[in-house]
C-alpha cells in the first residue's frame, strides 16, 4: 500500500463563528447581517498512528440560528466516518444511505457537503496537488463578479456602493432586486449603471421575491430599460413551471440553481427548461462530489454554470467545469482565514497552487467570533 492509499479518517472538530460582514445584505428573501460560519477540520491518520493531512472546510448557515444544530450534525457524522477509508465518494454514499429516509437535504444535507469539501481537501493535500489539479485540470482565471454588497439599499446608496464594488477590481457587479414597486427596481437599476458606465457588466437577483405574474411583468420592464446579464430567481426556489413561464417570455437570461438541493434538483429544473443559466451553490449541490455530477448534467447542453458563494473552493470547481461562466466573489469568510486561498486580478479570480482547496484558520480571528 501506497502513502494515499492507507489513509484513513480521524477526527472531526467542528467550530461555529458569527463573522460580522462589511456589508450585511438586505435581499427580498430576508437579510444576511453577519456570516454564520461552521469550521470544519477533518484529521486524517497514515497507517494506523501517524498524522496525516487535516481536510479544511467551512459550510455557510444562513442565519445564526443554525449553528447549534449543524454543529451537532456534523459531530455525529464524525463518530460515524471515524476510521473509515479517506475516499469522498464511498463516504458520500455511506452517508446518504444513512439519510434515505430523512432526505439528504436541509441542514443534513448542508453538514454532509461539509464533510465532502473537507475530504476532498484531505485528499488533495495528501496528493500534494491543489484540489483543482487532483480533480484532472488546474487553476486558472476565471471571470468574477463582485457580489460583496449591492443589497436593497435604495437607488441613491446603489450607485455609490456599485462604484465602489468595480473600484475594487471587478467589471461585473450584481445588484439585489425585489423592491417594494417595480419603479424602485428601476430606479436602482438607472443609478447602478450610471455609476459603473456601459462596460461594466451587470447582474440582478430578486431572490425568490416576485410571484410569477408580477415576475412577468417585471422582467417585461428590465428587457426594456436594463442591460443586464441576468435575472437571478424571480420566482420561488420550487416553482421551476413557474420559472419557466417567465424565462419563455423574457429577453434578459434566467439564472438559477442557488437553492437546488443536489445534482437531483438540478437535474428536474434542467427537464422544466427553466432557466437559461445555471448556479449551483457548492454545499447545497453536495460538496466537490456533487459538484462533478451537476458538471456531467450541464456539459451535454453547454448549459453555463456560475458559481454560488464559497469563492475559495468554488475557484477549483469553476477550474475544472467545461461550461464555466461567473464566479460570484463575495469575502464573507475572509476575516477568519490565514490567507486568501482566491486571488482577483483585473476580474478574474484563480486559486492558489497550495495543496488542497486552500482554506487555513487565522486562530486568533475565529476564537474572536466564535458563537
Ligand atoms: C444571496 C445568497 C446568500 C445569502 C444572501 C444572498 C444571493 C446571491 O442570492 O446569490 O448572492
Ligand atoms: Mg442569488
Amino acid at each position: 500500500m501506497n502513502d494515499m492509499q492507507d489513509l484513513k479518517i480521524g477526527r472531526l472538530t467542528v467550530r461555529a463563528v458569527e463573522v460580522p460582514m462589511k456589508r450585511p445584505l438586505a435581499t427580498a428573501g430576508g437579510a444576511v447581517s453577519s456570516a454564520p460560519l461552521v469550521l470544519i477540520d477533518l484529521e486524517t491518520v497514515r497507517g494506523g498512528s501517524e498524522a496525516g493531512p487535516i481536510g479544511r472546510s467551512y459550510v455557510f448557515g444562513y442565519a445564526a440560528l443554525t449553528l447549534a444544530p449543524l454543529t451537532a450534525l456534523l459531530d455525529s457524522l464524525g463518530a460515524m466516518i471515524a476510521g473509515d477509508a479517506l475516499a469522498p465518494l464511498d463516504v458520500e454514499a455511506k452517508l446518504k444511505a444513512r439519510f434515505k429516509l430523512l432526505g439528504p437535504q436541509g441542514l443534513a444535507g448542508m453538514a454532509l457537503a461539509g464533510i465532502d469539501m473537507a475530504l476532498w481537501d484531505a485528499l488533495a493535500k495528501a496528493a500534494e496537488l491543489p484540489l483543482a489539479r487532483l480533480l484532472g485540470g488546474a487553476p486558472r482565471p476565471i471571470p468574477a463578479y463582485n457580489s460583496k454588497g449591492l443589497g436593497l439599499i435604495g437607488a441613491q446608496r446603489a450607485g455609490e456602493e456599485a462604484r465602489a464594488l468595480v473600484d475594487e477590481g471587478f467589471q461585473a457587479v450584481k445588484v439585489r432586486l425585489g423592491y417594494a414597486e417595480l419603479t424602485e427596481d428601476l430606479a436602482v437599476l438607472r443609478a447602478v449603471r450610471q455609476a459603473i458606465g456601459d462596460d461594466v457588466l451587470l447582474m440582478s437577483d430578486y431572490n425568490q421575491g416576485l410571484s410569477v405574474p408580477e415576475a412577468q411583468r417585471r422582467v417585461d420592464a428590465l428587457d426594456e430599460e436594463a442591460d443586464l446579464v441576468w435575472i437571478e430567481e424571480p420566482v420561488r426556489c420550487d416553482d421551476y413551471a413557474g420559472a419557466a413561464e417567465v424565462r419563455a417570455g423574457a429577453r434578459t437570461p434566467i439564472q438559477l440553481g442557488e437553492n437546488c438541493w443536489g445534482p437531483e434538483d438540478m437535474g428536474k429544473a434542467l427537464t422544466e427548461e427553466c432557466c437559461d443559466f445555471f448556479m449551483p451553490d457548492a454545499v447545497k449541490i453536495g460538496g466537490v462530489s456533487g459538484w462533478l455530477r451537476a458538471i456531467g448534467l450541464a456539459a451535454p447542453s453547454g448549459l453555463p454554470l456560475s458559481s454560488h458563494l464559497f469563492p475559495e473552493i468554488s475557484a477549483h470547481l469553476m477550474a475544472v467545469t467545461p461550461t464555466r461562466h461567473w464566479l460570484e466573489m463575495v469575502d464573507w469568510a475572509e476575516p477568519i482565514l490565514a490567507e486568501s486561498p482566491v486571488t482577483v486580478t483585473d476580474g478574474q479570480a484563480i486559486a492558489s497552487e497550495r495543496p488542497g482547496s486552500g482554506l487555513e484558520w487565522n486562530e486568533d480571528a475565529v476564537a474572536r467570533y466564535a458563537a
